[in-house]
């Protein structure tokens, strides 16, 4: 197991559109493998491959807060959207923002599972905004595209200085802009 690198907004690479899986071999496990890892040591809730630089249709999800319902789907599609539901979002590849984003409130979704077997389901808040989530990330969206374009810029512009500056994120007793 690794922990991987999760790139971040606005890294080109999270604008790709993620290939199909062919086969769900031992690459692929291993990668789900990793990305589980990844995404429970950030912590997150979520994480599609395209986020660790792999552009294939793979993503994790486990909104338990016990790491009791990991759920892998390898070409995940979404059937059915119904209802609308507004929820505050986060991303691992747009640290320290949080903002409201508009979805569907159920779906109803297909995929394969970690052993390449074809499994379906139904799915209800958080756990259905995730997989709309991780599913617009194998297109290359990100969930600041549903915000204002004076948000996403100044987001833009926030995380493009963190990444000059070499940090993550403003730490107390560390102001931005000083290097102490
Ligand atoms: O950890 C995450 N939390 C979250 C909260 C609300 C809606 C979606 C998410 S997914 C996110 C992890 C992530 O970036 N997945 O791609
Ligand atoms: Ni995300």
């Amino acid at each position: 197991m690794a922990l991987l690198e999760v790139l971040h907004y606005p890294d080109p690479r999270l604008r790709r559109r993620a290939k199909p899986v062919a086969a769900v071999d031992a690459t692929v496990r291993r990668l789900i493998d990793d990305m589980f890892e990844t995404m429970y040591a950030a912590p997150g809730v979520g994480l599609a491959a395209v986020q660790v630089g792999v552009d294939r249709r793979v993503v994790v999800v486990d909104v338990s807060e016990d790491k009791s319902a990991p759920l892998a789907l390898v070409n995940p599609e979404i059937l059915e959207r119904e209802g609308e539901e507004e929820m505050q979002e986060g991303c691992l590849s747009v640290p320290g923002v949080y903002e409201p984003v508009r979805r569907a409130e159920r779906i109803r979704y297909r995929a394969l599972d970690r052993d390449g077997a074809p499994i379906e389901g139904a799915a209800e808040g958080l756990l259905a905004v995730c997989i709309q989530h991780e599913c617009d990330h194998l297109e290359g969206r990100l969930f600041v595209d549903y915000l204002s374009e004076l948000k996403r810029q100044r987001i833009r512009k926030r995380l493009e200085k963190q990444r000059r500056l070499g940090t993550e994120a403003p730490r107390p007793g560390r102001r931005e802009g000083t290097l102490i």
